[in-house]
């Protein structure tokens, strides 16, 4: 089979709700991936950050084989010998007290906003189902109905109401809107200290820490979401690691697996988690043992290899290369450690097709908003391979 034998047999048989690029992937290794006609890409996107760690890590997948063939899954029924120690690790990683085990990365924000609701009745005092939950225009934070319904993204929302009550969104990077918008019954502002499907969105130097002030001096819980720009994709531990700022509540997932099987997490303190009674809430395969031994070697991974501080060397490197060029198409270059966006002019008949140009190049990234490029490689990126990238970026970003 060729690649436009499987493309057919998606269509038919897939619903149709991608469009990705017509490059069908079969292996990966590292920063590289191939396709079913043995070409070789460069990977620019990581799987949306999920492979910050690098394809097909071998720890990781030592990890996996082990565990899998030792005990895949418990449920939360029974105990398992793994996620106590997961929870001990991340706790002691990210300097958080708790932390409660999902799969998704939206059901880790879906957790977030469970647990804001309840300790906004049973801490703060808010007065029964009249819980306001702030959020940001541009957010993405997942797909189900209760997420997209705080969504300013028309295609997200159109033809999935009703949409869940209890939600008001303001303009991103702005922190006077934040005050204006807290009544009494806001228990929680939800925010991506960088918006990524926003378009690589950068808020000004300050805003988190204003915004950290704000939601303390309102009693109002900040909860960051950091599934797209934790765990070193910024060249911190966390992006909010930047400002100095500690956020009540953080999500994670993505590369808390390396990209292996879908790990999420909702860090915080004993008094918000605390919240949860048995039974509240949970999950069928959130923190299984295999879940939690990948997890585990995950962040072993991302600390012993010195990818945070790679992200930090590599991503001011790239950034650096991309502002030097001169290319008539590009309006902004913007970005922090590995996680850049280009925002083409409106004159440069959108990024897509600048994609699919560097995808004949070898080197695979993603578009969002139509006309901003998303570069996000693997953290395990040297700066030869940066250079190697460039070499086909750059005349790309000149074609006509
Ligand atoms: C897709 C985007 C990136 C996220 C933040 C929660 C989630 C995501 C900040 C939900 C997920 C993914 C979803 C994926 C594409 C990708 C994405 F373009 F859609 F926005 F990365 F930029 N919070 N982002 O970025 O996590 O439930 O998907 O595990 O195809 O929808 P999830």
């Amino acid at each position: 089979m060729n690649t436009s034998d499987f493309i057919a047999l998606e269509k038919q048989y897939n619903a149709h709700n991608y469009k990705p690029l017509d490059v069908v992937l079969e292996r990966g290794q590292g920063i590289w991936v191939w396709d079913v006609e043995g070409r070789r890409y460069l990977d620019f996107l990581s799987a949306y950050s999920a492979v910050n760690q690098g394809h097909a890590h071998p720890r990781i997948l030592k990890a996996l084989v082990e565990q899998a063939s030792r005990l895949p899954l418990t449920s939360r029924a029974f105990r398992n010998d793994q996620l106590p120690l997961l929870a001990q690790e991340l706790c002691e990683m990210t300097g958080c007290e708790m932390m409660l085990p999902m799969n998704t990365g939206a059901e880790a924000v879906e957790t977030a906003l469970k647990a804001a609701r309840k300790w906004g009745y049973q801490v703060k005092g808010v007065p029964e189902n009249q819980a306001e939950i702030i959020a940001c225009a541009g957010n993405f934070h997942g797909r189900t109905i209760s997420i997209i319904s705080f969504s300013t993204e028309q295609q997200y929302r159109e033809g999935f109401g009703p949409y869940t009550p209890g939600f008001v969104t303001i303009p991103y990077g702005d922190a006077a809107a934040l005050e204006a918008a807290i009544t009494p019954n806001t228990v929680a502002f939800v925010v991506e200290p960088i918006q990524g499907e926003g378009g690589v969105i950068i808020p000004q130097e300050g805003y988190l820490r204003q915004v950290r002030e704000i939601c303390t001096r309102h009693n109002v819980l900040l909860i960051t979401d950091e599934i797209q720009t934790g765990l070193g994709r910024t060249g911190r531990l966390f992006a909010a690691d930047w400002e100095g700022v500690r956020a009540d509540m953080v999500t994670i997932g993505k590369a808390l697996s390396g990209g292996f099987y879908p790990v999420s997490a909702v860090l915080s303190s004993r008094e918000i988690l605390g919240v949860f009674k048995p039974g509240d809430h949970g999950s069928t395969f959130g923190g299984n043992p295999l879940a939690a031994a990948v997890a585990r070697e995950s962040l072993k991974v991302l600390a012993e290899e010195g990818l945070i501080a790679n992200a930090a060397t590599q991503g001011e490197y790239l950034l650096g290369r991309l502002r030097r060029v001169e290319s008539e198409h590009i309006k902004e270059v913007r970005g922090r450690g590995l996680l850049i966006g280009v925002e083409l002019t409106r004159e440069a008949g959108g990024a897509r097709r600048f994609c699919e140009a560097l995808q004949k190049e070898g080197l695979l990234c993603k578009e969002t908003h139509e006309t901003v490029i998303r570069f996000a490689p693997p953290l395990v990126i040297s700066r030869e391979d940066i250079d190697w990238a460039m070499e086909r970026i750059e005349p790309i970003l000149m074609m006509a």
